[in-house]
């Protein structure tokens, strides 16, 4: 989110906004204020245990960039990050080892987007849920959201269905 300097009456909303988030992540945190922020988590829930995607909106406070390396859920045997790419008219996820978040920066998992691929779910996880899931940054700073599951019908990722699984190699 930038602040367009022009924009002066929407500062004060926007500054409202970014309290209410850091208020929301500080229960999240042991003992340092939180360098990472996150806001509108949530997870497309698929039916018969097929892999769902993990939406989030990160949002890095401090001067410095922030890395995330990976992620981790009770209700979830394995969690990868994952980018959706159209190839050709084609949809494909990758696995990626580390997404960035610029200093002062943010960076949005969303369907088509980053997302955090959610596979082999425990806990019988279904729509209305809150799945926590731990954040993994470079550095050992963890951040534990709360992702609220979402029926298949929200907008997922594209490739996250039919022949845009084939050949997806989930396992590493
Ligand atoms: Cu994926």
């Amino acid at each position: 989110m930038r602040l367009n300097p022009d924009r002066g009456p929407r500062r004060g909303l926007l500054a409202a906004c970014a309290a209410a988030l850091a208020l929301v992540a500080l229960p999240n945190l042991a003992v340092a204020a939180p360098i990472v922020q996150a806001s509108g988590a949530w997870i497309r829930w698929l039916p018969a245990g097929l892999p769902a995607g993990g939406y989030v909106t990160l949002r890095n406070t401090s001067a410095r960039p922030v890395e995330l390396i990976g992620a981790d859920s009770p209700d979830y045997g394995n969690a990868m990050l994952h980018q959706s790419m159209s190839k050709g008219g084609m949809s494909e996820m990758l696995h990626v080892e580390q997404v960035l978040i610029p200093a002062h920066g943010s960076v949005a998992f969303k369907p088509g987007s980053y997302h955090i691929m959610l596979m082999q779910p425990k806990n019988d996880v279904k729509p209305g849920d809150n799945v926590p899931i731990t954040l993994k940054f470079a550095g050992g700073m963890t951040l534990r959201v709360d992702f609220e599951v979402r029926k298949a019908d929200a907008t997922g990722p594209a490739g996250m269905t039919g022949k845009g699984m084939k050949g997806m190699a989930h396992q590493p």
